[in-house]
């Protein structure tokens, strides 16, 4: 038994990216069977064993860069070695993958004036006879810059990108998926803006095991590497679940945050190609823009079930109010970490002044119920802890603050669950509040709310006092980050120290983001509201 160290051969680049890690200690491996799969901006490529053996240690992960020599795993082989804990030196490691250096081929320049028609050949592959297309980057009519992507080529040990020799526009394209090509096969006409007066003749094929030469000035630029026998499938990953995706792919996939594991490729082979990846990201938006929690999104689907099997049914049209409610429901209740406290507000005095304000209200044409009272309220603790008054920035990274306070009052309508929003609240009287609540509501039930009236929100309430109920958790109205729900006020005993007073409680559940606000803000924005509405002359202070 001997131990081996495997090393990263000559890639012909320094400081790459291990993208994957294929094998994990104590795997047994077969001579040629990847280890790690290895990317630049340009390619992919896999490191093979050299040797069968046992994994004893891995020495990188997925993320860490590597350069020539530096050790990968360290394998135990049945070696001829009588010592089986001597470490033989790195020289045994992988012999170099040679970097077949795909360098596009710039014939003869068509025009010697301020813009040129450059026709962009295969250039020498490395390979026997031809080679796959397996992408086209390029539309005709496309700007490509220097070092953009036109085709992708793909051998049975590596796929390459034949970068653009220099920017400018394509006028046409002579290949397509699924051709298979060989060097000097033309590949686009370019015209290329501000070209030299005469573009170099076509370059010569780099030596196999040279590094891709820097760009001359009229030659084109520095292009996919990739290596060639003896590393195998630069694009494929052994094992369980196979990853087949070039170096454009891995790249697209990458920006795009996606896990190529999660999807299916459609190309020969279970190649994945870009547009794999763009339909698994449009399917994806599609689900949380529709509101259909689907398997996808990693929570299992609620299965279809046919109730017709359990007794009589009709099968109702949702409205577009109650879709778009289920989605914004689904969405906010999926994003928003909740938390709910709850808590009581004695509302006798405030229901005595109600009253008595009864015969004015009636004189002045309106109906003071109690969502004016709780409308100033929550203003002024909006005001008194601004941390409720914020939305969570889309990137992650900012706490939006705001200097208005604008409430919305959901309302139950026929066609569905609507949220105007009054604004300023803060600086609004209660019969400016009473009114303009009863005519939004009557808006809302009438159908007649604009868009304008329901956006701007920075704070929600939600009653169903009217109804009933003792406690519930509404859902936040994102990117608001909290919400008040109100159930139905009830005389309750109260104990004052002495004996118990029956006062009139009103029960207030107050969700909130706990992404945005913590505990202690709630805690103080409660007790704030609660002793606003216990005693409104403090709205006053
Ligand atoms: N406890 C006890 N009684 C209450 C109360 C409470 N918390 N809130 C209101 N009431 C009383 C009112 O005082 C009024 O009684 P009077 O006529 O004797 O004064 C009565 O209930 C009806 O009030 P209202 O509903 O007409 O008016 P409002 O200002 O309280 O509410 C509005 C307006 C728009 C919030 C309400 O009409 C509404 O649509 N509520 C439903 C909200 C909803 O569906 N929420 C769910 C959202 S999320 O699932």
């Amino acid at each position: 038994m001997t131990i081996q160290m495997i090393t990263v051969p000559d890639i012909g680049a320094e400081d790459v990216d291990v993208i994957e890690v294929c094998v994990a200690p104590g795997d047994s491996v077969e001579q040629e069977q990847s280890l790690v799969v290895l990317e630049t901006d340009k390619a992919s490529m896999e490191i093979p064993s050299t040797q069968a053996g046992v994994v004893v240690a891995v020495k990188v992960s997925e993320g860490d860069t590597v350069s020539e020599g530096d050790v990968i795993i360290e394998l135990e082989t049945a070696g001829e070695s009588t010592d089986s804990s001597v470490e033989e030196p790195a020289e045994t490691a992988a012999p170099a993958p040679e970097p077949v250096v795909a360098e596009p081929v710039a014939a003869a320049p068509a025009a010697a004036n301020e813009s040129a028609e450059q026709t962009v050949e295969v250039p020498d592959t490395g390979a026997d006879g031809d080679v796959d297309v397996i992408e086209v980057c390029v539309a005709v009519g496309d700007e490509v810059s220097e070092g953009d992507s036109l085709i992708v080529l793909e051998t049975d040990k590596a796929s390459m990108e034949i970068p653009a020799p220099a920017s400018g526009k394509v006028v046409s394209l002579s290949v397509n998926e699924g051709d298979k090509v060989s060097s000097g096969a033309p590949i686009a006409v370019l015209l290329v803006e501000g070209a030299a007066p005469a573009l170099a003749p076509a370059a010569p094929a780099p030596e196999p095991s040279a590094p891709a030469p820097a760009a001359a000035p009229s030659a084109p630029a520095p292009v996919a590497s990739a290596p060639s026998a003896p590393a195998p499938a630069a694009a494929e990953k052994d094992g369980q679940g196979e990853i087949y995706a070039g170096p454009a792919v891995r790249k697209l996939a990458r920006k795009l945050g996606v896990d190529l594991s999660n999807v299916k490729g459609s190309g020969p082979r279970g190649r994945m190609t870009k547009d794999d990846i763009r339909g698994y990201v449009k399917k994806a938006i599609d689900t949380v823009v529709s509101g259909k929690v689907t398997g996808g999104s990693g929570i299992p689907a609620v299965p279809d079930v046919d109730f017709a099997k359990f007794g009589p049914i009709e099968k109702v049209k949702m409205s577009k109010i109650q879709k778009v409610t289920a989605k914004n429901m689904s969405r906010n209740w999926l994003n928003v970490p909740h938390v709910t406290q709850f808590d009581d507000a004695d509302i006798t005095e405030l229901e005595t002044f109600r009253k008595g304000m009864k015969a004015e209200a009636e004189r002045r044409g309106v109906k003071l119920t109690p969502l004016p009272f709780l409308l100033k309220a929550c203003a002024a603790a909006l005001r008194y802890e601004p941390a409720f008054n914020v939305s969570m920035h889309s990137d992650g990274e900012h706490i939006v603050k705001k200097d208005y306070v604008h409430i919305g009052v959901a309302v139950a309508t026929p066609a569905g669950l609507m949220v105007p929003v009054i604004r300023d609240v803060d600086k609004k009287g209660l019969w400016e509040l009473a009114e303009e609540s009863s005519a939004m509501a009557k808006k809302a039930r009438d159908g007649k709310l604009m868009p304008a009236d329901m956006q701007g929100g920075c704070f929600s309430i939600s009653s169903l006092g009217a109804m009933g109920g003792t406690g519930f958790t509404p859902i936040v109205n994102a990117p608001e980050v909290a919400i008040l729900g109100v159930s139905k006020a009830d005389i309750k005993p109260k104990w004052d120290g002495q004996a118990f007073q029956p006062r009139n409680m009103l029960p207030l559940c107050l969700s909130y983001d706990h992404r945005a606000i913590n505990g202690a803000d709630a805690g103080n924005f409660m007790t704030y509201l609660v002793a606003a509405i216990a005693d409104i002359r403090r709205l006053l202070l």
